[in-house]
């Protein structure tokens, strides 16, 4: 798009929300503060790289699709997130999971990884002033296949599972030093049943015992937070998932940690946009999983619809954007993941524009009145305002490209680079 027209827009966009009271330059302030953490398992549909061509399975979770160019060495990886970054503006982490260490030829089984094998990609962070968000991985092994780990009753099992997360932890408190932000540490398990449980209590049980005896050691908040995720339902856990989001909820309440909200994790009518302003009377911060569920938990990516919009609406009018963690999880195999990667993460800033760019006096006078009809009306009329052009101005200012400029370095990067591998 040429500048000059970017600017003409962008002045007219102006003033159309000063009539409003809203002043977008500010605006565009709000937004460039906002983080978003990357998820680096949309690279490969969330296989990782303990061993050569390692595959997604067992947990529930499944990436459909076979688009070419999917990233199959940790170089790859990079370069793929790098160019992400080049079509983005604003700043991003990176939320690793811990089968996606440097573990050279040899396998390192999950309860032996070390820093060592995650050193590369805190120095990669470094380098780029970027945060570490990281996630043990419970799910893909072979002590996760019969559907427990850290709820399992088998002793061994849980053992097994439960050094695991403890070295996740260690790991990520070493990453968050290192890298001068906190790290948050993200535990989900798939633990659950198919089929009708008569012991529900029990497995419970079980995973508070696990977590408590995880989160025994205390690290420094300045290096380590840590959150756990619930989850409704999952494939082959469609009865019982242990760690339900009552579960999750009373866990982290009680014992101060975040709880990680994935908007694909419940009912279908059930909107966490609405839970935000609940949680956090209690809690000190949350993490958000953005994603796209369609018809269940399906992990498409994550795109500008009113369930995003929800979520950015109340995080923005409850003036709890520096209490929000804003991650992604979504992975779709079926069209380019770089594409996919820039496609969540323009939609999700583009909600957060879109909420930063509501008149909040004005709409908030309407309520406290109950002039209910302004109230909508001004939402309705809203719909239309040209938000679209403060966000190319915003792209136009971070030097990414703008309208659909995007398309065409993402295909031709799909050309020279995805095809080839
Ligand atoms: C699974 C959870 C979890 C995973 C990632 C890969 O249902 O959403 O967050 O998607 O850990
Ligand atoms: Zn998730």
């Amino acid at each position: 798009m040429e500048k000059v027209t970017i600017e003409k827009a962008y002045q007219i966009a102006k003033a159309q929300y000063a009539e409003m009271g809203v002043d977008t330059d500010a605006v565009i302030t709000e937004l460039d503060k906002i983080v978003i953490s990357m998820h680096c398992w949309q690279t490969d549909d969330v296989g990782g790289f303990e061993k050569e061509g390692a595959e997604l399975g067992g947990g529930g979770i499944q990436a459909t699709g076979n688009f070419p160019g999917k990233a199959k060495t940790i170089a790859q990886m990079r370069a793929d997130l790098e160019k992400v970054m080049s079509l983005v503006p604003g700043k991003q982490r990176l939320n690793l999971h811990a089968s996606y260490g440097e573990f050279g030829d040899k396998f390192v089984d999950r309860d032996k990884i070390e820093l060592k094998h995650f050193q590369g990609w805190i120095d990669w962070a470094k380098k780029r002033k970027m945060g570490i968000d990281f996630n043990c991985t419970c799910f893909s092994h072979p002590l996760a296949d019969n559907g427990f780990t850290l709820a399992s009753k088998d002793p061994e099992i849980r053992k097994f599972w439960i050094e695991h997360v403890k070295r996740c932890r260690a790991i990520g408190a070493e990453m968050g030093k290192q890298l001068g932000t906190p790290t948050i540490h993200n535990i989900w398990i798939p633990d659950g049943m198919k089929d009708t449980p008569i012991d529900r209590y029990g497995f419970r049980k079980i995973l508070k015992k696990s977590l408590d005896e995880i989160l025994s050691l205390k690290y420094p908040k300045k290096y380590l937070k840590d959150s756990v995720e619930s989850k409704l339902f999952g494939i082959g856990s469609e009865a019982m998932v242990v760690g339900s989001h009552d579960f999750y909820l009373g866990y982290a309440l009680k014992n101060n940690t975040l709880i990680t909200l994935d908007n694909g994790h419940f009912h279908p009518t059930e909107q966490i946009g609405d839970k935000i302003s609940a949680i956090l009377q209690f809690a000190d911060e949350i993490l958000l999983h953005m994603t796209r569920g369609v018809r269940w938990d399906s992990d498409h990516i994550a795109t500008f619809n009113d369930e995003i919009l929800l979520i950015a609406h109340e995080i923005v009018r409850s003036k709890v954007l520096d209490r929000v963690n804003i991650g992604l999880d979504y992975f779709d195999a079926s069209l380019n993941r770089i594409g996919a990667y820039v496609v969540g993460i323009r939609s999700v800033q583009m909600a957060f524009l879109f909420a930063l760019l509501e008149p909040n006096k004005l709409l908030l006078g309407y309520e406290e009145k109950e002039r209910n009809f302004e109230r909508l009306a001004t939402l309705e009329l809203l719909k239309s305002k040209p938000f679209g052009a403060v966000y190319d101005y915003y792209c136009m200012k971070n030097k990414v490209p703008t309208g659909q400029g995007y398309i065409d370095e993402i295909v031709k990067y799909e050309k020279n680079v995805l095809l080839k591998r």
